[in-house]
This record gives structure tokens, sequence and C-alpha cells, in this order.
């Protein structure tokens, strides 16, 4: 049938060549023979992206007619990671466009490994958006992801001299041949000015705002398949662009130069991530940033609405919005400014409608992460929502007083201002005021969260709040990243129904003591650990044995995280080798990856020392027989896909109570790596999963940390009664790590030996204790392998797409919508 087939859309062997050639020759303007890598790469996006346009379209048009029910993500971060091998995994196509690319003389691997990934966040925030837009498809959940077109995402890490230095992420340099730009569809967003009334055509008096400074936004779509699926859903990101009108006025009066100027700083606001995952106070380009994609979206909703079901009455019916985290909490606002002054609802409309739209879900405990306001810059900015602010508040605080008769501290507990000091607006509490449900992201997340976080709220609406344990995608995560495993569990399960049903995985089980098996499961972990040492020798020089165990810990860098705990155990197994006490030791890699916020001081420094570290032990031929340490420089997603596979064991060591879920975690697992963690965030659901005799547990509960900080928690103590821990910060500070510097690392062995906010010393003699456990655990192969092999058979729940599913029930109340083939 492949004669019968269409250009751009067949999917045989034969299509996907000539697509390629054709795209190759009318896109990119060249021919086989002159093409640049990056030229056979931009052809085989556009070959790609013709199949998922023929879906998407499709998809648009059906949901458009039968008015289905929508989810609109609202993400100020998308780390979406290269698309073009997801993409042809989800289109089931990648053995096929591999042959069509080898017909052609082409290498496929080459091609993939060209793309330059958007990187349009920060961590674990943006990862799980960009998941769990993949889930929504492959869910068959209709859904937009709204956020921020950011011309330059997170900074690219390079190493230098031991210290991280930051460069510009230019990602769209080349052109980026997944987007498509929307000129028309495009909105207006206001910025400060003031409120004035005016009398409506009815003759009723009525409040409006009259912005000084008007910027547009445009959209730019990014199709996103599901796996196996005929869906398609929609990213939609918004850029920033000066008002022509605007400007008009401008270039009239003749000042030129002033609309120049005002023309770039318009743009200024969808040009940059910011790089730190801490609000910093009174970064008014931040809020700036929230309110122009937040506006964009709601607008841009209301328009949907309008042109397809019409009366906004039934808006929360049409669409229910999720807010990740409070970066977009002003939707709460935007929309009932919409509502009230741009289409005439009265307040207690208005409200109804908002409060059954949105749905939030809380990211960190954190008490420095947690995002407010100063009500100052918000009236310059923002001086119409700040008045809207005010009124829900009042409103609010009334129902809290009618409710909890003469607590007044309640009622300022719980206000939408923080007073006393600067005024500020507290974002979580508008988030929780203006949401039907308001979730955490794991069991003992959620748990804290009505305990502590939102206790005044919890006791006041219990039925709001709810668990999503989050989850990651098994497309990325195993098949693209892991393809070995990946044919091993197909091979021996019979089937690939697991790729889409995660729990099947559970089938492997009935294998865990073949022992063939275990031969090929080992077989594969190598192979994986051979691919990463290739790559680390070409992009560090430091030489890994594949045969030693790789021991990994790859996330951002915090000091809740404690990489300096990792450390700590690194020295002290110098210090055994060096007094010849190697013999429970096994041959270890220690391997980081890893992000600070430019302007983390102490996460710098972290870096630095492992760095410092790591110079030492590869270079002394009396230890790096056991033991080699490894920084792998500008960890992003695509790095985390050559990690994950290669990893023996996951290090997930953040003090507990301190990670909302973790996922890195997750994709550890998954790819057959063992954790060593502490009881933490989602590390308690994981460790249930795969059986508590498959985890290496260790360190303080969150009860018994919170505890010992209330009565007073001395880390000295620690230092002076446990002769390694002090041998192994004394040796920090003798300058062997620094050339001699004694004072270099002095911040950081002070803070812990004085301060240790995060309990680094209190769980240092039970983490080294539980790593010998490790230890003599992967001196038994086989007893290893099976660890191994069943945390991957167990691991199913953590898929994002049973947390779409649990959102979609419990949450969103929506229902699958499958798209058949056009
Ligand atoms: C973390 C920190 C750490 C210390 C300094 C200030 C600061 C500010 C913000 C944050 C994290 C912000 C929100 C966030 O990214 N949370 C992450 O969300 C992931 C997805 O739910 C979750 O797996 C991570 O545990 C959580 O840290």
């Amino acid at each position: 049938s492949s004669t019968h087939e269409r250009t751009r859309t067949g999917m045989s062997k034969t299509a996907l060549k000539q697509d390629f050639l054709d795209n190759l020759f009318y896109i990119q303007g060249r021919f086989r023979e002159v093409a640049t890598p990056h030229d056979l790469y931009m052809a085989a996006a556009f070959t790609t992206r013709d199949r998922l346009l023929k879906r998407w379209v499709n998809s648009a048009q059906v949901f458009k007619t039968s008015h289905a029910r929508t989810v609109c993500y609202l993400s100020a971060e998308y780390l979406l990671g290269p698309h073009l091998a997801c993409n042809l995994v989800n289109l089931g196509i990648t053995d096929t466009a591999r042959q069509a690319g080898a017909e052609l003389g082409l290498n496929f691997d080459a091609i993939v490994e060209e793309e330059e990934e958007p990187g349009l966040g920060n961590g674990g925030l943006g990862r799980l958006a960009a998941c769990f837009m993949e889930s929504l498809s492959t869910c068959q959940v209709p859904a937009i992801g709204y956020g921020i077109r950011y011309e330059f995402g997170i900074f690219d890490q390079a190493i230098e001299d031991g210290w991280q230095v930051e460069k510009t992420d230019n990602w769209l340099r080349n052109g980026n041949p997944w987007e498509i730009p929307r000129p028309k569809i495009c909105f207006p967003v206001g910025y400060g000015g003031h409120t004035e009334s005016y009398r409506d055509e009815h003759g009723q008096m009525r409040l409006r705002w009259q912005p000084a400074f008007m910027i547009n936004g445009m959209a730019y779509d990014t199709p996103i398949l599901g796996y196996g699926t005929e869906n398609v859903n929609l990213l939609r990101l918004w850029k920033a662009e000066a008002s022509e009108s605007f400007n008009f006025q401008a270039f009239n009066t003749g000042d030129y130069y002033g609309a120049v100027y005002s023309k770039i700083e318009a743009e200024t606001i969808s040009k940059v991530l910011y790089p730190n995952d801490e609000p910093e106070i009174g970064k008014e380009l931040r809020l700036k940033q929230q309110y122009f994609f937040v506006s964009c979206s709601m607008q841009d909703m209301i328009r949907l609405h309008l042109n397809t079901v019409g009366p906004l009455e039934s808006f929360a019916e049409k669409f229910v919005v999720q807010l990740n985290d409070t970066h977009p909490a002003l939707a709460v606002v935007e929309l009932m400014r919409l509502l009230l002054d741009d289409h005439g609802l009265n307040w207690e409309q208005a409200w109804d409608i908002t409060r059954h739209t949105f749905c939030y879900t809380n990211h960190t405990l954190l008490p420095e992460a947690l995002e407010t306001w100063s009500v100052a810059l918000f009236e310059r900015l923002l001086p119409r929502h700040l008045d809207l602010i005010y009124e829900i508040n009042r409103r609010f605080l009334d129902e809290v007083r009618m409710r909890f008769l003469g607590d007044e501290a309640r009622v300022w507990r719980m206000s939408l201002i923080a007073e006393g000091g600067e005024r500020r607006v507290r974002m979580a509490n508008l988030a929780v005021v203006g949401s039907q449900a308001v979730n955490g992201v794991a069991e003992l997340h959620s748990a804290l969260v009505k305990a502590t976080l939102f206790k005044d709220f919890a006791e006041l609406w219990p039925e709001r709040f709810h668990n999503v344990t989050n989850g990651v995608t098994p497309r990325r995560f195993m098949v693209v990243a892991n393809p070995r495993l990946s044919r091993l569990i197909t091979q021996t399960c019979g089937h690939d129904a697991w790729i889409r049903d995660l729990e099947r995985l559970r089938e492997l089980e009935t294998h865990q003591d073949d022992a063939g098996l275990h031969a090929d499961w080992r077989a594969v972990k190598l192979a994986a650990k051979q691919d990463l040492a290739t790559w680390m020798q070409q992009a560090t020089g430091i030489h890994l044995d594949p045969a030693s165990l790789f021991d990994v810990q790859a996330k951002r860098f915090h000091e809740y995280k404690r990489q300096h705990l990792n450390i700590l155990h690194i020295i002290r197994c110098y210090q055994r080798i060096k007094q010849g006490e190697s013999q429970n030791l096994v041959p270890r890699a220690f391997i980081f990856g890893g992000k600070a916020a430019p302007g983390y001081f102490m996460a710098k420094l972290m870096i630095k020392l492992i760095n410092a570290v790591a110079e030492v032990v590869n270079n002394d031929p009396q230890v790096n027989g056991w033991m080699r340490v490894a920084f792998l420089p500008n960890f992003n997603v695509k790095n985390g896909q050559r990690l994950y596979p290669a990893a023996d064991l996951s290090e997930q060591i953040s003090l507990a109570g301190k990670e909302a879920s973790g996922t890195g975690n997750m994709k550890f697992s998954m790819n057959g790596a063992l954790t060593i963690g502490t009881l933490d965030g989602a590390n308690v659901e994981i460790r249930e999963a795969v059986g508590a005799e498959n985890f290496f547990l260790f360190g303080l509960t969150a009860e018994a940390a919170l505890q010992q900080q209330l009565t007073g928690y001395r880390p000295w103590e620690y230092y002076q009664s446990d002769i390694e821990l002090k041998s192994d910060i004394d040796l920090i500070n003798s300058g062997l790590f620094s050339h001699g510097d004694t004072q270099l690392f002095r911040p950081l062995t002070d803070n812990l030996v004085n301060h240790d906010p995060f309990m680094v010393l209190a769980d240092y003699r039970a983490y080294l204790e539980c790593q010998q456990t490790v230890s003599a655990a992967y001196q038994d192969p086989e007893r290893w392998t099976r660890m191994s092999l069943l945390n991957v058979a167990r691991i199913g729940r953590f898929s994002s797409d049973r947390a779409i599913r649990e959102y979609a029930e419990h949450i969103w109340k929506v229902t699958p919508n499958p798209i058949e083939a056009a």
C-alpha cells in the first residue's frame, strides 16, 4: 500500500525517506552530499513533525466540535528535553526511521544527538510539567499546556578550575523545528497605571484599569504526541513583543528612540528563565513574567470558550486550570478581572466560576521558597489586581471570623496579606483560597502540607486537600534512554504493553530467579556503564571502570539535598584505603551531576569541593584502583538520559521532610539502580513498592529531625564525639584538596560544625553504615541483580500516566477522549 501513501504523512520506510530528502531540499536548501549534521537533523525533525501535524489538526478539530472538557496546565517552566527521539517512539516508527536512515547512508544516533534541548525549566518542577504533558496525551485527556517561550533557558554549566561557570543557553540560535508561530493568536497585556470608574452603556458605574504600558503576547505552539494514540495536545508558549499601536503614539510624537527602547523593554519579559529555584525578593521582572503568561493564557481560554461553547457561565465546566506551584497564582485574580471588568459579570458569578476553575499543586515546604510579593511593587505594577486581592481577602477573612469566633491570630495567619514589617502578598494563600483542590506531590509531603504549611486552611476546608504522588514518563526515561533494557523487558515479558501500562512490569517478578535473565540483565547494565564511561572520558578526561559500582547523585545542588554528606563518605573511603582498610570496600565510581543557582555560594562551593576531591583521588595511584570521582558537567535532560541507565546506586539522601517528592529517584529505579535513601518525599513510597529488603534506608525520620531541631540540635557534639567524622572534616580544612589553602572550604565546614541546618552530621554515621551494607550486597552479584530486577518489576506506580489518571479522576473530573485516526 506504500505506493498509495501520501508523502508527509505515510509511515513506511519509503515515505520517510522521500519526505526526508524533500525536507532537506525544500526547507534546508541542501542535498545529501553537502548537508551539515544540523541540516540532517532539521530534515529528520520536519519529517517527524509532518506526521505529528496530521494527528494534531485532527485532534484539535475533534476537541473543538465535541466541546471536550479541557485541562489547562499553567506552568512557568517546561523542562522538555530533546523532542525527536521521543516523538519517533510515540509515533511507533523508531525502527523504520533507523532503517530509512541507514538506506540513505545516515547515522541515526548522530542525528538524534544533534538536537539542542529546550531547557525551559530549573529542575524537578519543570520536568514534571513536561512528563505530565506527555502523559496527558498518552492518557487521551484533552489538554493545553501554557507557559513562557524563554529566549534563553536554564544556563549551560561549564566547569573551570573546578568551579561552575554559567554560559547563556541560546537554544533558538539554529531555529526550532518543533514550534509553529501563531502571529494571529496574540493578546495585549498591561502594566502599571491606575484604576478608574466610568459609566457603562446601561448607566451602571463600573471600574476599569488604565495601564500605563502595554505589550503583546504571541503564541508559539508545540504539538505533544501521546504514546500509541492519535491524541495530540498543545503546548502554547507566549513570547513578549512590543505592542504596535502603543508604539505608534511614540513614533507620532517624534520620540523614535523612546519607541525603540520600549520595544526592547517589552521583549525583555520573555527573554530569560530565572535560574534560581528560589523566589528572589522584589525581582520585578519575575512578577512581570508571571503576569504576562497568566494574562495571555486566561484571555486565550476565554476566547476559545466564547468561540465554541458560548456563555461564560459554563467556563468552569469547559476548563479546569492546574496551577503548577504559585508562579501562575495570579491567574485567579486575572480571571476575576476579565470576568468583572471586561465581561460584565457580578462578583458572585465571577467568584463562583473562578473558584471552580482552579486547582493548585504545592511543590515545596521550604519557607525561603514560598513566594510573596511586596504590596508596594504590586501596587505599582498591577494596581487593579491589588484591589481585587483586597476584596477577595476581605470576604475570605469574614468567612474565617464567622467560623472561628474571636480567633484574630488565625485571621492574621490566613490573610492573603502578611502584615507587620513590609506588607506582602502571600501567593500560596491566594492559590488555596482561589482553588477547589490543593495537592502535595508525595504522601509524606501532602501530610506535612496539611499539618504545617496549610494547617489553618485544612481545618477550614479539609475536603480541598489531596495527594497525588509524582510520576515520570517511561517513554523518555526507559524506552528512549535505555533501549537495551527495554528490549530485554519486552523479550522477557513477551509483549511491550508495559510501555503504556507500567504496572505490567510486575510480570518480571515471575522471572526473578532466572539465571539466564540475570546474566542478560547484568550485560545490559554493563553496556550502559561502558557508554557512560566513554562519554565521560571525552567530556572530562576522567576514566571510569565499568566493572566498578556506579554510585550516582544527579540533581540540583542544594544544601537540603546534602551532596556534602555524599562527599564526606567519599573522603572516608579515601582515608580508609590510605590506611590500608580496603577489605570491606568495593571499587566505586562516585558520579555527580547538577547545577547550582548562580547566586547560591554554598552550592557552588560544594561543586568545587567535589572537583577538588576528584583531582586528588583520581591522581593517587594508591587509591584510584578502588575509587574514582567524576563530575558530569551540564546535567540536563539529555545528559540525564545517559546517566540513569548506567547507575548501580541512586543517591536520594535529603534530610527527611525537605524533598517534596523527588523524581530522579523514580528515573534511577526504573533503570535498575538500587536506592540509598532517607524516608523523604516519594522515597517512602518507592521503598514500600519495591520492598524494604530491596532499598538501602538510613537516617532520621522527618518527625525525629523536627523533634531534634526543636529541642536544640548541636552539630559540634557529633563533630567532637565521632573521630572519623572529625578527621574527614579536618582533612578538608587541612588544605589537601586545595593546594594548601586551608580557608577555601571553611564556609562549608564551619557551617556544618556550627549550624548544619540540614543535619548532615546527625545522619553521617547512619549513612556510612548503610553504605557498608551497599558494598556487601554488591559483592554478591546474584543478590544484587535480583534486587535490581525487583526494583524495576515493582516501579510501575511511578509512571506519570498513573499520576495523570489520579488527577483526572479525583481533581479534574475529566474522562479520556480517544481520537480516531483521520
Ligand atoms: C527549592 C529551594 C531549595 C532551597 C532554596 C530555596 C528553594 C526554592 C525553591 C525550591 C523548589 C521550588 C519548587 C520545586 O521545584 N519543587 C520540586 O518539585 C518537584 C516536582 O514536584 C519535586 O519532585 C521536588 O521534590 C521539589 O523540590
